[in-house]
């Protein structure tokens, strides 16, 4: 027998199945269609373990696939835009392209000696103008459906990227790539107006049955929709502020009088006086319940009346000095709920419309800019932060909202004045309650979408102080980038006509060549790019020089790969709607919400502009959790515990680490990498080559037969190995079908421990001769060999090719059938039970019938039943026999 040798073998057979073109897809074909895909890398350079597991999982689907019948899409491409290229080429004096391209052939080389089955003619590079061409495109169609806007306001500037960054990319204030803090600036920037599409995004979530529950979830929180009210309070006058907040606002006792002296308290929204004719300020709330127990109002530093507001106060220097400070603070670090919070009085008041009180308006850090209006009705009783707030600043606590069985809740059911301050509280009262002190709705259940806040609302909506709101925490996505390795914005700004669109026949706008990036030019200061005449009047003007975000590529190449030469469109709509949606997508969790959120809103944009006929790109997903180090830490090149895949391949060949990636675990949990893993998955292959070599009476000498072993069970173990030849493709079939890798090959190896078994007691001639043994044993090796084929693809082929002697490739074979009924053991194990104590565990044929089965029971604990009687037995067929004696 030849040993087994990687080396040798896994080259040869690239090769072989690039020349037959194996792995390109027929269009033509008429077996039903299953779209493969993992995430496309970004060429970072050399591959390293994340890759291997991701794209091993991808590779041993689609292998799996084919072999049941499906025509198979498993394309490959690069994310090849973004910050590093442009970096290494200011570094090295070169350009961006090359060592984008450079990466490209190394990482290509990586996943071929890996034995990816890609169709690599339909490869995607994101930074080649046949494929950005139609990203500008892309862009344009958003331009016309309305949902691209410029606009100036507060946007996320990281530093060192020297670039601002989308919402989705400001991770706890720090930037997603690298790591430094987020700082805000007030820059006109483009945007794609996801916001469009909150609604969609998120009630879609419910179709993703294949996605995992924490991704949706993920995104549900990002999207974050509430339904509440905007309530109108009018400003008070500064005229007829009568005065600060102390003198008014006595908390002498338990019972104190309203905050400030209304006209009438507790009579519900004033049914005079809309506000229509007064200055106003507008919160949003999901709680329109807690009206009544508001006892101070807080807008954030950025509010935009806040200079207003203020002008004309005592304190107005003061307020404005704190805003600037809380400004710089940022909006993440801010809205953290156990952070300390700051605030400061502003001298004036505005009018609770419920009850005409007069509340004190504070500039606080814990409003933030950009949720809801800017403003909010603080209810310390029911929101932690205002309580915290209130704790801090001494303002009053009005309990409005109580559980009934707390004792407080007897006590102010019936309650006319108003008790405040609670000092012995030590938090707020966020759940559901029954409302007190808050007049004619006094009694009512309140809380977040409770009756209380129902009707609170339809009577503010009646007094026009107030309406039904939903609010999103989704924000637009900012698209532009001040960077030049991206995909051009293709605009053009004219002094005459303002900004306009490129036209669609002068696409794309190409990125100059001729651009020395370490001398500090960029895209603005490249006259030759910079400069332009305009598409609509022919007077000069300038382009654009802002690039998109690299995220816009990414979220249509999986469209771009079912129609890859496309020169007329972005894909044609036939091709794409007979692939997708993607069967089963591969990739990081860190793209729960950026990737994956952008792609479904292109998906949806790209269906409304009739393109697409689906409303979801990838109808399962499968995030590979990720690869440490033994100890349980990531892998990086500072901490110098970086496993090579490179250098593994080198030593025990591609499919040895494919076998261990899948080894190691669930693919959806973390895996800890330890140094023997490879080894013995070497070894395992190493057997079960000689084991298929054994079976056709190919081993010589390295046959399994052991001369001196007892031969009288060969009957049972060549019947044992049949069963477990039908038990184990059922498994490795389940287990395939539900991405569980780890335990089919667990599967697998029982296979070759019930053969290696067999193997032991009867030579190859014997069994080659004997009338059962030659076909059974062609057939446990034609099995075996069919079973590892998505896993060690390789060495799988050439066991078929050449020492099975078939013709064509493995992953040409279909899938091996197995029959259940032949997987049932002729024998069950049971246990027996006294009065539900184990006592014995015998061996009953698997379809023994109660009489039979209790029949052996009795038998095996015939001793601890002497002298009792029965009262009663149970069968529980396979499981076990039950007695009951006295
Ligand atoms: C009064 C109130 C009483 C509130 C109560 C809550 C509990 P969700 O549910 O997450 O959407 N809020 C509104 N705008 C804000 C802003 N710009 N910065 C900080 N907080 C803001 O949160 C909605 C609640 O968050 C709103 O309802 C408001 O406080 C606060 F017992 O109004 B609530
Ligand atoms: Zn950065």
């Amino acid at each position: 027998m030849k040993a087994y040798d990687p080396h040798e073998i896994e080259p040869r057979l690239q090769l072989q199945w690039q020349e037959s073109g194996l792995y390109t897809v027929d269009e033509t074909s008429d077996k039903p269609r299953k779209y493969v895909l993992e995430m496309f890398p970004y060429p970072s350079g050399d591959i390293h373990m994340g890759h291997v597991s991701n794209y091993t999982y991808g590779d041993v689907v689609a292998r799996y696939s084919r072999m049941r019948g499906f025509n198979v899409l498993h394309p490959m491409g690069w994310d090849a835009f973004g910050l590093p290229a442009e970096n290494a080429a200011i570094k090295h004096h070169s350009h961006p392209a090359k060592w984008t391209y450079d990466n490209i052939d190394t990482q290509r080389a990586s996943f071929k000696r890996m034995g990816y089955s890609y169709d690599w003619d339909r490869t995607v590079v994101a930074c080649d103008p046949e494929y950005y061409r139609w990203g500008q495109w892309i862009f344009l169609e958003f331009w016309r459906r309305g949902l691209v806007e410029r606009r100036n306001s507060p946007v996320n500037w990281c530093d060192d990227c020297g670039t601002v960054l989308a919402n989705e990319q400001v991770i706890d204030g720090r930037c997603w790539r690298c790591d430094s803090e987020v700082q805000k600036r007030d820059l006109t920037q483009w945007y794609y107006k996801i916001t469009d599409y909150a609604e969609e995004l998120l009630a879609d979530l419910d179709q993703l049955t294949g996605w995992p529950e924490n991704v949706k979830q993920q995104q549900a929180n990002w999207i974050g929709k509430s339904e509440g009210a905007n309530v109108d309070f009018a400003l008070v006058p500064l005229a007829e502020t009568r005065s600060p907040l102390a003198s008014d606002c006595e908390i002498g006792g338990d019972v104190v009088p309203p905050i400030s002296c209304p006209a009438e308290s507790g009579s519900g929204p004033q049914a005079s006086g809309t506000n229509s004719d007064r200055e106003v300020i507008t919160v949003f709330t999901t709680r329109a319940d807690t009206l009544f127990g508001c006892s101070f109002f807080v807008v954030g530093p950025e509010y935009e009346g806040l200079a207003a507001l203020v002008a004309g106060t005592p304190n107005e220097a003061d307020v404005l000095a704190f805003a600037e400070e809380a400004r710089k603070v940022s909006a993440v670090e801010r809205a953290q709920g156990d952070r300390e919070k700051h605030g400061i009085f502003t001298g004036r008041y505005v009018v609770n419309p419920v009850n005409g009180e007069q509340v004190p308006v504070w500039v606080a850090d814990y409003v933030v800019a950009d949720y809801g209006t800017g403003a909010v009705m603080a209810v310390p009783c029911g929101d932690q932060r205002d309580f915290d707030f209130a704790r801090k600043y001494d303002l009053p606590i009005i309990p409005i909202i109580l559980s009934e069985d707390d004792p407080l809740y007897e006590q102010l059911k019936d309650q006319q004045g108003r008790v405040v301050t609670q000092v012995d509280w030590t938090e707020a009262y966020g759940a559901e309650g029954v409302l007190v002190q808050s007049g004619p709705y006094t009694g009512m259940k309140g809380g977040k979408h409770s009756p209380a806040e129902a009707a609170i609302v339809a009577a503010l909506e009646a007094a026009g102080t107030g309406k039904r709101t939903t609010e999103y925490r989704l924000r637009d996505w900012l698209i532009s980038r001040q960077r030049y390795w991206g995909n051009p914005i293709p605009a053009i700004h004219c002094p005459q006509c303002g900004v306009v669109p490129v036209p669609e026949e002068d696409l794309p706008v190409r990125l100059p060549e001729d651009i020395d990036l370490a001398a500090g030019e960029t895209l603005a200061t490249h006259a030759g790019f910079a400069n332009t005449t305009c598409p609509v009047c022919g007077g000069p003007a300038k382009r654009e020089t802002d690039t998109m975000d690299t995220f816009t590529c990414s979220s249509w190449y999986y469209m771009r790969y079912c129609d890859p030469h496309n020169v007329h469109a972005p894909f044609a709509s036939d091709r794409v709607n007979a692939w997708m949606p993607v069967d089963q997508y591969i990739g990081g969790i860190e793209h729960a919400i950026l990737h994956l959120l952008y792609s479904r809103f292109f998906t949806k944009v790209l269906r409304d502009a009739g393109m697409l006929d689906f409303d979801e790109p990838f109808t399962n997903l499968l995030c590979q959790g990720m690869v440490l180090d033994a100890h349980g830490e990531v892998m990086s090149k500072s901490k110098g515990n970086v496993v090579s895949p490179e250098e593994m391949i080198q030593d025990y060949g591609a499919d040895a680490v494919r076998a261990a990636m899948l080894f190691m675990g669930p693919p959806d949990k973390e895996k800890l990498w330890n140094d023997d893993i490879v080894p013995s998955m070497m070894k395992f292959l190493n057997r079960v080559w000689r084991i298929v070599h054994d079976l056709v009476g190919k081993a010589g000498d390295d046959t399994l037969f052991d001369p001196q072993a007892d031969a009288s069970d060969v009957h049972t173990l060549a019947m044992a190995m049949k069963r477990e030849r039908h038990r184990v493709v059922g498994k490795v079939t389940d287990d395939f079908d539900r991405n569980n890798f780890n335990t089919a090959l667990a599967a697998i190896m029982e296979l070759t421990n019930a053969v290696a078994s067999f193997l032991r007691l009867r030579p190859a001639d014997h069994r080659m001769a004997c009338q059962t043994g030659g076909p059974l044993c062609q057939d446990v090796a034609e099995t075996l060999v069919k079973l590892i084929a998505p896993i060690a693809p390789h060495m799988a082929d050439e066991l078929w090719q050449t020492v099975l002697g078939q013709s064509g490739s493995v992953h040409e074979q279909p899938w091996p059938e197995y029959d259940p009924e032949q997987a049932k053991a002729d024998e069950v194990e049971i246990a027996v039970q006294l009065s539900g104590k184990v006592k014995a565990r015998i061996m009953v044929a698997a379809d023994a019938d109660e009489d039979a089965a209790v029949a052996a029971a009795k038998e095996a604990v015939e001793a601890q039943l002497a002298g009792k009687t029965i009262v009663k037995q149970i069968y529980v067929p396979g499981r076990l026999v039950n007695i009951v004696a006295k």
